[in-house]
Order: structure tokens, then sequence, then C-alpha cells
């Protein structure tokens, strides 16, 4: 496939989009989702745009200052498909002084997901099949919801969940309250709405300490869980092994690693059973094809975390690929977002991840001044 783009500037426009389910987790409780829409613009017309969540408004502020620098260290040079990996590790390179974690690797990030979907677009395929992949659905759980909460509340969510969009066979609950039996009764008030078909995961945020998370994983370890997600800080990795080793439940983590070579290091020490990076730390789609071999080496079930639109091409091109995260966050700022039906999500067939702006929403959600 011969295609190659030149990139001759870059439009970041801030937006803050209301949660329609307020999300409340030990990072914080969400009632807004800080979004930045990113178009780069090509010579001769072409576009890449990208939809990025900062997590906190700050991010919004922070994360276009690099964007624009490393925009401006490719601008007016053609780039062809073969070269974008390089392109990412040149972007790196610049960025070295600062450091690769945080919002010089999400601004990297973000720049390697525009630059790839440009490049779809110029080649004329969708994002999928320019790294590979195959339109297969993917199996996707509901995760727009089950912050924590009191269980009765949580029944009512979880009901409504598995009911969107067709139905889904999987929902994730948030944990990290005070006591284990506190996590317990949230589960069952979960599981007795939602039946006994139906997967549940479990996500702490890193919410436990080193010292309390193996009593409180043992406590829910018997449930038939799907997984236990991010139990303790992201860089515990000895604590991680620990887990790992010593519970039948599968532990998932990924999503706060700021590159594919921390997810390979984690892998190969047992730090976890499955691995869920988020596009925008782990380097974009060059970092995730990176991490997509060596799970697929291993063995090591892939999934994806928020950006559903983007994860949906990176995920349909992973050998191992396990669960598509649906979070509907920021969705209402494009034209025809990408829904999951029954259950499944099926990358679309137009140029690149076929994103357009809801201009009308956009003007409503824009972020002045
Ligand atoms: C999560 C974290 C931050 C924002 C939204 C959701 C959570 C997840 O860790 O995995 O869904
Ligand atoms: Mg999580």
């Amino acid at each position: 496939m011969t295609a190659s783009i030149e990139v001759t500037g870059i439009r970041i426009r801030p937006a803050l989009v209301p949660v329609k389910r307020t999300l409340a987790t030990r990072v914080g409780t969400f009632t807004r989702a800080p979004m930045l829409l990113i178009d780069v613009e090509l010579k001769g017309g072409g576009a890449g745009r990208v939809l990025g969540m900062t997590f906190i408004p700050l991010g919004q502020k922070l994360v276009p200052t690099v964007l624009e620098e490393l925009v401006a260290g490719i601008r007016g040079r053609p780039i062809a498909r073969e070269e974008l990996g390089e392109v990412h590790d040149a972007g790196q390179k610049r960025l070295t002084h600062l450091g690769h974690e945080g919002v010089t690797q999400m601004a990297l990030s973000l720049f390697d997901m525009a630059l790839h979907d440009a490049m779809a677009r110029a080649a004329g395929v969708p994002l999928y099949r320019l790294l590979g992949g195959r339109p297969d659905p993917i199996p996707t759980y509901n995760s727009c919801g089950l912050g924590i909460m009191e269980p009765v509340q949580a029944a009512h969510e979880a009901r409504e969940l598995v009911a969107e969009h067709g139905g889904f066979a999987h929902v994730k609950l948030r944990m990290g309250r005070a006591h284990a039996a506190d996590e317990v009764a949230a589960y069952k008030a979960v599981r007795s709405a939602v039946g006994p078909d139906v997967l549940i995961s479990v996500d702490f945020n890193q919410g436990l300490t080193a010292a309390a998370a193996l009593e409180t994983c043992r406590a829910i370890d018997g449930l038939g869980l799907a997984w236990i997600e991010e139990p303790v800080a992201y860089d515990d990795y000895d604590t991680q092994v620990r887990l790992a080793t010593k519970l039948a439940t599968p532990i998932q983590i990924g999503e706060n690693w700021w590159s594919w070579r921390v997810g390979k290091a984690a892998i190969e020490m047992g730090a976890c059973d499955y691995i869920m990076p988020d596009l925008m730390r782990i380097g974009g789609a060059t970092g995730w094809m990176r991490l997509a071999r060596i799970a697929e080496a291993r063995a090591v079930p892939f999934s994806s975390h928020l950006s559903p639109d983007f994860s949906a091409h990176v995920l349909a091109a992973t050998p191992t690929r396990h669960w598509l995260e649906y979070m509907d966050w920021g969705q209402d700022l494009m034209v025809d977002p990408l829904v999951p039906a029954r259950g499944m999500t099926t990358p679309r067939e137009a140029p690149g991840t076929g994103v357009e702006w809801n201009e009308k929403m956009v003007e409503k959600c824009l972020v002045r001044g």
C-alpha cells in the first residue's frame, strides 16, 4: 500500500462534554469529559482526525503545546506509510529532556494517532486495513457507568447498561470502597440484577494499598469475576506479580503504561494475565502495534481502554484481541459515532477511523478563551 502525507498544520480545539452517568472512581469523579478535537492538516487538503480525552481540564492546556511542537518538527516533509514508526521515535527523541511519561507521551500518542488516521485517509482505506487487520466484530463491554455507588443504585445502572444497544454480555463495576464486605455487597447487587450469564469485571483504579490488596482480592476471588483491574499503584510491579500468582481471577492492567516497553516488561515479569493499554499513553497506534506483536508471541489477551472509535481499528489488527471497552464519553462530538450492536463492535469501512466532527455539538461544548 503506497501512501504518503505532508503535514501543513494542526488545529486543536478543547471541549468539555457532560457525561450521561457520573462515574465515581478512585482516580476521580467524572461529571464532564475534557476532550481535545485534533485535526492534522495536509498538503492537498486531506486531514487526520482524532478525539483525545485528557482526563482533567489542565491536560487540555498542556497537551496542545507539545503537539504543536511535534507537528513543527515534520511540517513540509513528505512522510511515507513505512516511516510512521520512525516519525514516532524521532518525536519521542525530541521530548527526551522532558521525559517520556505524562503530558509529553500523551501528546506524542495523539500525534501518532492523527498521523495514522491521515495516512489511512490518504490511502483511501480504513485504518484497520492500513494496520493489516480484519473487520471482524469485536466483543465489547459496556463501561458507561457503574462507578462506586450504593448497591441499590449499582443494580439499577447495571440493568440499564446490559439493555443498551441491543444488549451487552459484560459490564465493569468500579471498586475501591472502604471495606471488602462493601465490595462484595455491590457485586452481589449487580449479579442479581444482570443474572448469571453476564460477565462482570471489576476495576480498583489503583485504589488498594499493597498491604490490603491480597486480603481484599482474596475476598472477591471466588466470585467468578471476568478480571480484577488495576488493584494497586500501576507501577507497583512486585505486588502485581504476587497477586497474579496467588489469585485465580485474571489480573488486568495496562491503562497507565506509558510505553510499549513497560508493557513488555510487565508481561515478562508475570505482573498480569490480561493487558489493556490506553492508546493515548502507550504511544498511539505505533506503540500499540509493537505491544500487540509481543502479546501475540506470549499469547496474552489484549483489550482496549477508552477511545472506542480508534480502538476498534487497532484491536482489529491485534492478533490476541480480547475486549473493546465501550465508553461513550465525547462521542456526541462526532457525526455518527461508532456504537456497538448486541455487544459487538465492528470497525467502519470509511477511510481512516471515519471520525467526522458534529460541529453543532462542538460549538456547544467548546472551551473558549
Ligand atoms: C477509567 C479511568 C478513567 C476514566 C474513565 C475510566 C477506568 C476504566 O479505569 O478502565 O474504565
Ligand atoms: Mg480501568
